[in-house]
């Protein structure tokens, strides 16, 4: 498990990333957050400031999405990339173990301080559980974030996703 492909990091990057949970833990520790529930009450766990991961990406001035995926439950974000530079994180651990899947996990994507379901851009809706790819871009990419009311109650009757 430790050795598997947990987050792939690409577009307008220096450097592509594929990263396990080791290289997470791995990143310096500058970057690591100890536990979430100082930026939200309702999560446990361990995380990675987003801005640890672009600079190990080396990402481009060009850069000005972030786009965050999760292929595998087709859910994706697609945000102002200054707008979450310094609030975003990466939770994925919980203590010595990869973050379990009832939190979201392996990784899920959070962000300090969001605004209310469709409120804004950064919303509660853009912190993206099953994170598993990130993609920089000049342009705006995919986001199926639901876009009101009847739409978002739908999906949170859907179990699992
Ligand atoms: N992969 C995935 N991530 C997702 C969603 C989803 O359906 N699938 N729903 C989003 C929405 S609309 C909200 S409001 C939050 C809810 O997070 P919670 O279930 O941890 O409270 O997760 C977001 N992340
Ligand atoms: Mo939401």
């Amino acid at each position: 498990m430790n050795s598997s492909v947990l987050l792939t990091v690409e577009g307008e990057v220096g450097k592509q990333c594929k990263l396990t949970w080791n290289d997470l833990a791995a990143i310096d520790p500058r970057w690591q957050m100890e536990d979430v529930r100082q930026i939200d009450p309702k999560r446990m766990g361990g995380a990675i400031a987003l801005e640890g991961i672009l600079q190990l990406a080396e990402v481009k001035p060009s850069a000005e999405y972030l786009t965050i995926h999760s292929d595998r439950s087709d859910f994706h974000a697609s945000i102002p990339l200054a707008s979450v530079r310094d609030r975003g994180y990466l939770l994925y651990r919980q203590q010595d173990q990869p973050l379990e899947t009832t939190a979201g996990g392996p990784v899920r994507f959070l962000i300090r301080d969001f605004a209310a379901c469709h409120s804004s851009e950064v919303d509660e809706c853009a912190n993206v559980k099953f994170v598993d790819r990130i993609e920089l871009s000049i342009e705006r990419g995919f986001d199926n974030r639901p876009v009101d009311d009847i739409s978002h109650e739908e999906l949170h009757q859907q179990e699992g996703n």
